[in-house]
């Protein structure tokens, strides 16, 4: 496997330099923040960006994310210019030496949250998502603010937008990821690129929008509709993981037996009675999720792909990006590279 850390560009108050001396540490996974959704990126962005990762001893070769913009996922009859900018970034980023491309296709917004900054009883803060607080919000009646919402929508365009979703619902939304993955993923296969999308996070609908990656039986029938390693997904154990419904260490090991995963996103979360969650430290014993087995399930079935330790905590004082500081997110890297390592090593000696 290839350890990967995300990096969110020079604005990050994470460094290069300091991602470099987590031990073991390989990858940078990134993006092109200078340019709007549905741009070309600029090939000196790209440039910059390799040239920063090999000062520091590290490659950039993964990037998360190139964005699917809401017309392309409501098939809109513009889509064909905004597949195309999809193409020729992903051209762009393979030259530049980009092997795993990120994304999602979730509706309006990304990964959802109540709150970032909940306290435990160590001190320590996370992001999570409670019901309570979640029940009695209406996107088309406040003005919503939460994680992985654009603030940028006004109220008008957010009725419009889940307007719009409503009409096409669920099987609209897999017609227009089929439409898209066709025209991407030969790209995607002659660039020697692999694309690997994000699940729905969490894998339910949230304000009654269609969400379609979200459990074994969907990831199956994506999986179909492009039979191609190029055609891959980022396993988001923490995504997967809210719905009690998936079992993530099952799928882990079918999806990467089939070598149908590009990378893996490892971080625990704890489900709470009533379906709400609370994101926690990497190890097994602090969430619902056995991490060991994921590992395992990955050196069982050969895995060499990415993997990036997922959100981490905020501890030690450290301000930040919420779920992307520095300290947790490298005590889990630590982490996984132990259980890597404790599994690969256990696995010679079973075949000795
Ligand atoms: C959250 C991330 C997601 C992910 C996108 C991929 O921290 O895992 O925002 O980057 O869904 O497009």
């Amino acid at each position: 496997m290839k350890m990967s850390f995300r990096w969110y560009g020079n604005d990050d108050p994470v460094t290069l330099r300091n991602i470099s001396q987590i031990p073991g540490m390989r990858s940078i996974v990134s993006a092109v923040y200078d340019v709007k959704p549905g741009q070309v990126w600029p090939e000196e962005s790209l440039e910059r960006m390799k040239k920063q990762c090999e000062e520091n001893g590290l490659v950039f070769d993964v990037v998360e994310s190139i964005p699917v913009s809401e017309d392309i996922k409501l098939g809109k009859d513009n889509r064909d210019e905004l597949i195309d900018v999809y193409c020729e970034n992903i051209r762009r980023c393979a030259k530049y030496g980009v092997k795993c491309v990120t994304y999602n296709f979730m509706p309006v917004f990304d990964w959802t949250r109540t709150q970032l900054d909940k306290e435990a009883a160590d001190g320590s803060t996370s992001l999570v998502m409670y019901w309570d607080q979640m029940r009695g919000l209406d996107p088309l009646v406040d003005d919503i603010d939460l994680p992985g919402w654009d603030a940028s929508y006004t109220k008008e365009e957010i009725k419009e937008l889940f307007k719009a979703y409503a009409e096409i619902g669920e099987d609209g939304l897999w017609e227009n990821l089929e439409y898209f993955l066709k025209k991407v993923i030969p790209v995607a296969e002659e660039c020697d690129v692999r694309m690997a999308i994000h699940p729905d996070d969490p894998p339910y609908p949230i304000f009654g929008l269609p969400r379609i990656i979200t459990c074994e039986e969907n990831l199956d029938r994506f999986l179909k509709i492009v039979d191609s390693p190029a055609n891959s997904l980022c396993l988001c154990t923490g995504s997967l993981g809210c719905a009690a419904s998936n079992d993530v260490v099952k799928m882990v090991r079918k999806y990467s037996a089939m070598d149908r995963i590009a990378f893996m996103h490892i971080r625990n979360i704890k489900i709470m009675e009533d379906g709400s969650f609370e994101e926690r430290a990497h190890l097994s014993e602090c969430g619902s999720l056995d991490v060991y087995e994921i590992v395992k399930a990955l050196v069982d079935t050969g895995f060499d792909g990415y993997v990036r330790p997922d959100h981490g905590r905020m501890i030690w004082g450290e301000q930040g990006r919420p779920g992307y500081g520095l300290f947790d997110r490298a005590l889990g890297a630590t982490y996984i590279n132990g259980l890597f390592e404790a599994c690969e090593k256990a696995r010679m000696t079973d075949k000795i």
